[in-house]
């Protein structure tokens, strides 16, 4: 059978909706323990190598990259990757999985890592949907579909475990977004001037907003994530965000968002690596930038 004849991929939809009340850990279960290398191979094998993989029996509609900011957090990403590839199996998308570290000793500033991600995925391959996904944010029900709906930014983590299953805040965008190509450059990406964690994610709340794309939030039973517990560590930044979040408002709506993101990065790309569970991309923030 040639790839032309092959039907529409039609995605495993067996959650939705279902009302599990307060029962959520029970019924949808995460793998939190890494797996012995053996399960790995099975688990695996059908992936290949930089963390790519599309269903063979009907043709996928979507192409999907996932992107996740990371530094110094093994043992999430190893869980993440554990439970994510069978999730987005069950969705037959053709995926990719890329991995972005920020080489030591700048602070580590996610929105830069997301925007590098971006444009470095683009360069290998038209995505139809671009996901920025927290290392330590495990999604738990398979009914969640991962997919970018045309000119809207999606926010999947709608409810996560350890805000009780709801948004911690009304304007809350965090852990999980999803967005195509052109709604994330028509919006040019996320900011690149929060350093250290946090802000980035209120920022791009208020970049939609000014930019006139809506927001939308995923419906909160299948929203569900659960969240790795992880200490701040001691090299972990924190710069005080409140006045740049002020300004952002102001700054949007006279001049957009053109100031900083896409279209200002300035970096040194280190390493590309196709890893057999993902893309490895290691990258420095040039001084100038
Ligand atoms: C807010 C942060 C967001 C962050 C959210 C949840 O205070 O970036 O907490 O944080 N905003 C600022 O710092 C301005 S979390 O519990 O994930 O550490 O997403």
């Amino acid at each position: 059978m040639t790839s032309t004849s092959l039907n529409v991929c039609q995605a495993n939809q067996e959650n939705l909706g279902k009302d599990v009340g307060q029962d959520r850990e029970n019924v949808y279960k995460v793998r939190l323990e890494p797996l012995p290398m053996s399960n790995r191979t099975e688990l695996f094998k059908e992936v290949a190598t930089g963390g790519r993989w599309a269903p063979t029996s009907c043709k996928p509609r979507d192409h999907v990259a996932i992107i996740i900011p990371y530094r110094d957090r093994q043992k999430h990403l190893e869980i993440l990757l554990l439970n994510l590839h069978p999730f987005l199996q069950s969705q037959k998308c053709h995926y990719q999985i890329f991995v972005i570290e920020q080489a030591h000793p700048e602070p580590f500033n996610t929105g830069y890592a997301k925007n590098i991600g971006f444009v470095e995925a683009s360069a290998t391959f038209n995505f139809t949907c671009y996901i920025f996904h927290d290392v330590d944010k495990i999604p738990m029900n398979n009914s969640l579909l991962y997919r970018c709906p045309p000119g809207r930014v999606l926010h999947f983590a709608s409810a996560e475990d350890r805000f009780q299953y709801r948004l911690p805040y009304k304007n809350y965008i965090g852990g999980v977004i999803g967005f195509t190509p052109d709604t994330f450059k028509k919006i040019n990406g996320f900011a690149n001037n929060y350093i250290g964690w946090g802000g980035d994610d209120d920022d791009i709340f208020l970049r939609s907003v000014y930019q006139k794309v809506p927001i939308e939030h995923a419906n909160n039973r299948l929203g569900v994530y659960r969240v790795l517990n992880h200490p701040r560590l001691p090299g972990d930044v924190y710069m005080e965000k409140g006045p740049m979040l002020q300004f952002a408002p102001q700054l949007y709506r006279h001049y957009g968002p053109w100031d900083s993101g896409l279209t200002t990065l300035n970096y040194t790309l280190l390493a590309t690596e196709h890893r057999p569970t993902y893309t490895w991309i290691k990258f420095n923030v040039d001084q100038a930038s």
